[in-house]
């Protein structure tokens, strides 16, 4: 199997996820970090110059055997499961999807501040969020780990474990 994640050039959750999980499991992939010359390219025409489809025309996409692939949440259950960080069983499966789409929503609540260019105005949204939603939604998170079972499921790491340092890295 062909694997091709194409992605900017910075460490992001939405790519880490993916990247991550391929890495340890030491399965090959071909990691496209694209220009911003590239991503122009994309906005335009919905694919890379070399014909690639980018869907959405967002990243990150994953290339499987030459199909395009997009959504981080659908990525990251493909790579999870090739890797084997992502569970068979039903509701183990649901339990890695409920942390994954919590990240989606967080990523919605820092997006605004991380595009803000206004230094003071950024400032103030960063308190804000630290004071009140990032807090309550990594409670939520913690809510669902035990001094007995430090895993979100499967009790074993999935790629539920994996995304929220990368996560960190970038607001
Ligand atoms: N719903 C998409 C969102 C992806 C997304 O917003 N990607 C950002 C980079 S982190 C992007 O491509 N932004 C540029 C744009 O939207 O034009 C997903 O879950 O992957």
């Amino acid at each position: 199997m062909q694997l091709k994640i194409i992605y900017f050039d910075f460490t992001f959750w939405r790519a880490e996820i993916a990247r991550i999980p391929l890495y340890i499991s030491s399965i090959k992939f071909e990691d496209k970090r694209i220009t911003s010359e590239e991503f122009s390219f994309i906005k335009e025409n919905g694919q890379m110059p070399d014909g690639t489809i980018i869907p959405f025309t967002q990243l990150p996409v994953l290339v499987v055997d030459g199909q395009s692939i997009a959504q981080t949440g659908a990525i990251a259950r493909i790579c999870g499961k090739i890797s084997g960080f992502y569970p068979d069983k039903l509701v183990e499966a649901g339990k890695v999807d409920q942390v994954i789409d919590t990240a989606t929503d967080i990523n919605t609540l820092i997006r605004p501040s991380m595009k803000e260019k206004d230094p003071i105005k950024k400032k103030s949204m960063r308190e804000e969020l630290s004071n009140n939603d990032l807090p309550r939604y990594f409670g939520y998170l913690e809510n669902l780990l035990t001094e007995d079972d430090e895993w979100f499921a499967d009790n074993k790491m999935t790629i539920a474990d994996i995304y929220p340092s990368p996560l960190k890295v970038r607001i």
